[in-house]
């Protein structure tokens, strides 16, 4: 072609990209020629690793003609989407994922077996992409794995960390971080765009200038710069020919960064601005709800989202785009405050280089951002100094101060010079420091703001940010998380999915309100035995993965309660761990009969932030409650703790699927939402849970008599809060709460020492700042009420067929419909 580009009417390049023949000769041919021709090795020399590699590329190659076909037609109908703005993404193991997209599974398990490799080991070999926290991140990949099988125009952007969450070990029952070095052994589900890299700048300082036209203007003079690229992962709808984009960004030093210095004769000054500017997307900040006030935590932040707003710009839309009307063609959505730098980012670019005016700009920005909250911790509510980002963003700080002025006359407009309510209300805070309100920026730019569930949304608008829910009637909405039913029930839960399948059909992975159709088969026994054979068999799939991963087993016959999650004590493990000691003291004080105990294994997963003492201290202490109990004959075995190390997306499909009891016990008006909540009502275990986040959904759907329910509800915690609250009377007033209080203070779990736990028990008794001592009667008395319950199989089973059967609201396909009609309006397309 005249314009040296590619030959786009090429014969060849004008016919579809062909798939690999769907067949199990097909996928062998194809497969040994990545081996061969992308690995590099004959199969008789190949290790698990290549094989792994090989099959990983195979199966992208069955995706590939449906990726390219996606991003063809989006060009092409320039559909409005979504760009899902995210600092996490907690993703999972891809491999199963991708065969399910393309129901490939059992074809890819029959060809490899031909080779002599069984399937099991190369999905062993995976290591996860562990790019997120906790809930915050996994919400993000259910997202938008659930808006590409809605086949919803979707891209989601985020930060490609070399280092993911960090790897739990525990030594000496003392949790220990180990780096997560997901890359090292390949990563075979990611394509990189150096080509497609972004400049993105930081520091310097900003200048005023006359334009041609003679117009006043600003602009933003930079100290330095770095480059983002783009590293595209394929985001599969399930059996729908969809394939929607992950881009995530990793940064390196710019090329003429390096060169002016490499010119200089500085060798090592030019590998130190290297390592510099390659740290930004080092490593995720292993915090779960609080903030961590770090400068490179603000540069990630606006590193992926400058790169994401300038990729979108400049490479997404048409050139000649009508800037007017960018909210007809994508909403940003910001899931929670980490992202929110973009707002000043995309006034910075209409006004500074688009050359839009103020109030243009201003209404675009305004149609074009929406806003999530995930906490109702105050100090997780995001503050930036103002100090920091002016140094770092200097321009981002004077738009930010001039959304402020001109918010804040708004608000004077309306009531006054309300002197209090200007200051609650201000963007910029001015105590304890000078600094910038996040959540606040957000909820002036974002055309709407939506909790996580409906109590948290309620609190949201009543609690947190009470004055703007006046201020802007209608900008505050509910959408309650949810979770993707294809990770969550099909793939973790086989043996399930194939029971629902044969009693109700196809479709209800797609349309999971469907799962409403098993209620019938609660009544009836013959179904009930085969709920609980799933089960029984799920345990035995948990054993043989605990005992190869960590040696340890699972009873046999044992009820499986079941404490996964983030550590923090606002969800109150503390609770759970003195529910054990209250069994372990019955019968040790000769109370109860270890044989009238019923038998129950208790599963511990949780990560503490690696700074946060009091989260590491219980972590500690469970793991000596666990040696002791596990220990100790007098119990004959009737009571178990388990706590596997470095909980994560992969061990999560393997311990939801077999539990029985599902913990879920923050203390009410806490827990925004959670989601493993949900996981677990859908694979048949039943709840005791408080009040609070989606718990209150979970419970009006299944009906009461089918989770059990304990606890001060949110109303009530406020109250006790307002009178005065002293845990140590609930210490002196119950007798078995003071007894397994002293076994930890004097030493029982700890070989004597009196002092080992005297952190976690000082702070119970003197603070307990989520109330564990006000609930722990309630909670006791609802797990002597599992206790029973779960003595009747039959009533239990009943239970945990109707919690499968009434969850189907859970599906994150029913959030993302929610969002589609509440918030963002762009329908499904192509
Ligand atoms: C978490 C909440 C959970 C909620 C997830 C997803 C943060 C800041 N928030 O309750 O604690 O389920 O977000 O919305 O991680």
């Amino acid at each position: 072609p005249a314009d040296g580009g590619p030959n786009r009417s090429h014969p060849l390049a004008l016919a579809p990209v062909s798939s690999p023949p769907v067949s199990v000769d097909g996928f062998v041919r194809e497969f040994l020629r990545e081996l061969n021709f992308g690995q590099g090795v004959a199969l008789s020399a190949s290790t698990v690793n290549d094989q792994y590699l090989a099959l990983a590329r195979t199966v992208r190659h069955y995706l590939m003609a449906r990726w390219l076909e996606t991003m063809r037609r989006q060009k092409e109908t320039q559909a409005k989407g979504v760009a899902y703005l995210s600092a996490e993404y907690l993703l999972g193991r891809q491999l199963g994922n991708a065969l399910l997209a393309t129901d490939l599974t059992d074809i890819v398990a029959d060809g490899l077996a031909q080779c002599g490799i069984d399937i099991a080991d190369l999905r062993a070999q995976e290591v996860e992409p562990g790019l997120g926290n906790g809930g915050l991140g996994r919400l993000a990949a259910c997202f938008v794995d659930s808006l590409a099988t809605m086949s919803v125009p979707c891209i989601g952007y985020g930060i490609r960390y070399e280092f993911g969450i960090f790897r739990q070990t525990f030594v000496d029952g003392r949790q220990v971080e180990q780096p997560d070095s997901w890359l090292a052994l390949g990563a075979p589900w990611e394509f990189p765009h150096p080509d497609s890299a972004q400049e993105v700048s930081f520091g310097g300082h900003t200048e005023t200038y006359t334009d041609s036209d003679g117009a006043e203007r600003t602009r933003w003079v930079p100290a330095w710069t770095v480059q983002a690229v783009p590293y595209n992962y394929m985001v599969p709808g399930y059996q729908n020919g969809r394939v929607n984009t992950l881009r995530l960004w990793r940064s390196v030093a710019t090329e003429r960064f390096d060169l002016r210095i490499f010119n200089s004769g500085d060798y090592e000054e030019a590998v130190r601005s290297q390592t510099f500017a390659e740290n930004i997307s080092k490593v995720l900040y292993p915090e779960d709800s609080t903030p961590q006030g770090k400068e490179l935590r603000l540069q990630q932040q606006y590193f992926f989202v400058a790169a994401s707003i300038a990729d979108f710009l400049e490479d997404v839309l048409p050139e000649d785009f009508d800037l007017t009307k960018l909210p007809e063609r994508i909403i940003f959505q910001l899931n929670d405050t980490h992202p929110v730098i973009a707002v000043p980012e995309l006034m910075r670019v209409l006004v500074d280089e688009k050359g839009l005016a103020w109030d243009t700009a201003w209404e675009i920005t305004k149609g074009c951002f929406a806003y999530t909250c995930h906490t109702l911790l105050p100090e997780a509510l995001e503050v930036w100094s103002v100090e920091l980002l002016g140094r770092l963003l200097p321009r981002h700080l004077e738009i930010i101060y001039r959304i402020n002025e001109e918010f804040l006359e708004e608000v004077r407009e309306r009531f006054g010079d309300d002197e209090l309510r200007i200051r609650r209300m201000s963007i910029i805070a001015e105590h304890p420091e000078r600094s910038v309100r996040m959540a606040y920026l957000a909820t002036v730019a974002g055309s709407k703001v939506n909790g996580v569930a409906e109590l948290h949304s309620q609190l949201l608008r009543d609690k947190v940010l009470p004055d703007f829910n006046e201020f802007y009637p209608g900008k505050f909405t509910n959408v309650t998380n949810g979770i993707t039913p294809r990770r969550f029930v099909r793939l973790a839960n086989p043996g399930l999915s194939e029971l629902i399948t044969e009693s109700i059909g196809v479709g209800w992975l797609t349309d999971l309100e469907r799962l409403r159709e098993l209620e019938p088969f609660a009544a009836d026994e013959e179904f009930r035995a085969r709920f609980r054979e799933v089960k029984a068999a799920n345990k035995r799939r948990l054993h043989a993965v605990l005992t190869e991963r960590d040696g340890v087993s699972v009873s046999d016959g044992h009820m499986l309660d079941v404490m996964v999650k983030r550590l923090h004590e606002y969800k109150r493990q503390t609770l759970k761990v003195l529910h054990i000691i209250t069994q372990y003291n019955r019968v040790v004080s000769g109370e109860v009969a270890a044989a009238d105990l019923t038998p129950r294994t208790f599963i511990f997963g949780a990560k503490a932030a690696p700074g946060y003492k009091m989260a590491k201290d219980i972590i500690h202490l469970i793991n000596a409650v666990g040696s002791t109990v596990n220990n100790d004959e007098r119990l004959e075995g009737r009571l178990k703790v388990i706590f596997p190390p470095n909980y994560n997306v992969t061990l999560a499909e393997k311990v939801i699927p077999a539990a029985d009891l599902s913990e879920q016990i923050s203390l009410a008006g806490k827990e925004a939402s959670g989601t493993g909540n949900m996981k677990f009502a859908l694979n048949g275990a039943l709840t005791i849970g408080t009040d609070d986040g989606a718990n209150v959904e979970i419970r009006q759907l299944v009906g009461d008599e089918n989770f059990f329910l304990f606890g001060m509800l949110e109303p009530e915690v406020e109250a006790l809060q307002a009178a005065g609250y002293v845990p140590s009377s609930y210490y002196e007033s119950n007798p078995e709460l003071r007894r397994a209080i002293d076994a930890i203070a004097s030493g029982v779990f700890s070989g004597g020492d009196r002092h080992m736990f005297d952190s976690v028990v000082g702070n119970l008794l003197q603070e307990d700042r989520f109330l564990a001592l006000a609930d722990y009667a309630a909670y006791i008395e609802a797990q002597d009420k599992v206790d029973a319950a779960y003595a009747d199989q039959e009533e239990w089973t009943r239970a945990a067929i109707l919690n499968v059967a009434r969850s189907g609201f859970f599906s994150s396909d029913r959030s993302m419909r929610d969002y589609i009609d509440r918030i963002w309006h762009t329908p499904p397309a192509f």
